[in-house]
């Protein structure tokens, strides 16, 4: 998008607002219709083309029949997410789902703009053509949510182009993996939920028994060691609840007990979640917080109003992004629905996502720099790579330097110690390999990074490095 491009979307920019109360915790109201129904732990090496469900009956839609259960961002509060519209749609977008999870984003925060739309939508449609083969699943997943989000005409690009079947392949490849190697899919289940999800909004074909099974709350994919992660039970909690949705009505004994199993996982998934919330309201931490606030708005069935103080967690996040979190696209797109009352479950709701509320324009600030003021130019840091053993130098670099540019510092003193190589992904650079090591998804390694000793909650061209640091590399297994 060219910079006057840009400008004029954001003139254009309009909210649609859902009325009510401000985080009031409410179950998307489903009975009138179909009645009842991070934080990081410390690796080995720390010191620690229908158009509507009822053209396609296999597609679950949610229908939203009481406003009353929503939240509502007060006026006063819209500036407040300036932010996040800036880092969505003024960022470079550098991999193949950035666009995606902001057409996701923004279509279901009821955010129109046909020409950013549009932009948007060809980008996505884009990146399908041209490299639709080597999309891994959820990548896919998120792809199809993005364009069959709120019945836009987009939706045809799907059916045209048979993503539903290409998706149900993926999914399988995904479990046959498993089968191979001891448990472990090919990505991880915050991508098989994105998978599920994908396939019961869109009426694409799954087993619910295999469903039923492999999502159990005790399966070591939710887990890193003994610590649960709230972005992956979040996910699987939007996913299974659509499908208990799908299973409400059936009739077979095999249905029952898959729903029963379900019911079963939500409840402890829910607890999981609920267990990791914060002091200050965080939900895991400050990027898990999104998802996890959409699996709470969901599933109310399965906990007391008073174990979520969900206007704390809500007030907590519109500071952080005062204070420029959320600064990567992916981080904005993830957290902005929640802040407008939507779930991913809303993609496929029976009436659009924009609702005729009110609209307002959106101007666009940049947020303050935090870099702080007398900084010297110049910062040192400790830099280590750890494997069996470790390897050690001291770096220096301009002050306000991410941890990635004292890593290209140490490869450039030393490419065989320090050498290491990357791959773009929706959060930025993922670091792949370093001496040569290459991290595995079926042996569970990677490269973990950390901060005198403390496993980071950013990545390498985010976390900004302080002068006297220890920063390390090392080889973990989650
Ligand atoms: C699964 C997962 C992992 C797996 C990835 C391997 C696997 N088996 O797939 C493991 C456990 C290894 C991992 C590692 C890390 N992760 Co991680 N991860 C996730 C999770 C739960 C899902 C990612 C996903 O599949 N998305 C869906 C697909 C469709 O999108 P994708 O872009 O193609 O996904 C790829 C990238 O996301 C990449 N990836 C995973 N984590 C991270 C982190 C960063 C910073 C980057 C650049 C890429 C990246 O792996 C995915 C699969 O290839 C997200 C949760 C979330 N809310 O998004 C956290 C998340 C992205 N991870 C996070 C972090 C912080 C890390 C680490 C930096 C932790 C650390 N201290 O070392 C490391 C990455 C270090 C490195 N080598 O560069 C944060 C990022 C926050 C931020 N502001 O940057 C998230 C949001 C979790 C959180 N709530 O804090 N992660």
């Amino acid at each position: 998008m060219t910079p006057s491009h840009k400008l004029l979307l954001v003139d254009i920019l309009l909210f649609s607002l859902i009325p009510t109360q401000l985080c009031k915790i409410c179950a998307i109201d489903e009975e009138a219709q179909n009645p009842p129904n991070s934080e990081w732990i410390q690796g080995s090496c720390a010191s620690h083309s229908p158009t509507s469900p009822a053209d396609n009956p296999k597609k679950v839609g949610f229908q939203v029949t009481s406003q009353n259960c929503r939240q509502k961002i007060s006026e006063e509060s819209h500036s407040r997410l300036d932010p996040l519209l800036n880092t969505m749609i003024n960022s470079e977008y550098t991999s193949r789902t950035q666009p995606a999870n902001v057409l996701l984003s923004l279509r279901l925060a009821g955010i129109q703009s046909q020409d950013l739309s549009q932009q948007l939508f060809k980008q996505v449609r884009d990146n399908v053509a041209t490299k639709e083969i080597n999309l891994s699943s959820g990548q896919l997943a998120l792809i199809i949510l993005a364009l069959g989000a709120c019945y836009s005409p987009d939706e045809i690009f799907i059916y045209d182009n048979h993503l539903l079947g290409h998706l149900e392949t993926k999914f399988q490849a995904e479990i046959e993996n498993m089968g191979a190697h001891d448990g472990s899919p090919l990505t991880n289940y915050y991508q098989l939920s994105l998978d599920v999800l994908t396939l019961c909004l869109f009426g694409g074909s799954y087993s619910t028994t295999q469903v039923a099974e492999i999502f159990a709350p005790d399966n070591k994919n939710y887990y890193f060691g003994d610590h649960f992660f709230v972005d992956t039970g979040a996910m699987s909690v939007l996913a299974l609840t659509c499908v208990k949705k799908s299973l409400m009505n059936g009739q077979t004994k095999a249905a029952k007990e898959d729903l029963k199993k379900i019911d079963s996982h939500l409840q402890s998934l829910v607890k999981k979640i609920l267990s990791e919330k914060k002091e200050n309201g965080l939900i895991g931490n400050t990027f898990s917080t999104g998802v996890a606030m959409q699996a709470l708005l969901v599933s109310s069935d399965y906990y007391r109003e008073s174990e979520w103080d969900c206007q704390q967690t809500l007030d907590t996040i519109l500071k952080e992004i005062s204070q420029g979190a959320f600064n990567i696209p992916t981080a904005a797109a993830q957290i902005l629905p929640a802040l407008m009352g939507k779930t991913y479950l809303d993609v496929n709701k029976d009436s659009p996502c924009v609702s005729g509320f009110g609209t307002f324009n959106v101007s666009i600030h940049t947020p303050k720099s935090v870099t702080p003021a007398n900084s010297p130019s110049n910062i040192s840091v400790r830099y280590s790579v750890k494997i069996d053993e470790t390897y050690s130098t001291n770096i220096t670099v301009p002050s306000g330097s991410v941890f990635l540019d004292v890593m290209e510092e140490a490869q450039k003193k030393n490419r065989t110690i320090f050498g290491f190589t990357m791959e773009q992904s929706s959060w930025g650079p993922y670091i792949t390999s370093v001496q040569g090591l290459q991290a595995n998804n079926n042996d569970r390694t990677y490269w973990e990074l950390l901060s005198g000793g403390k496993s980071l909650s950013q990545g390498v061209s985010s976390y900004v490095v302080h002068n006297g640091e220890n920063l390390e590399v090392c080889w973990s297994k989650y």
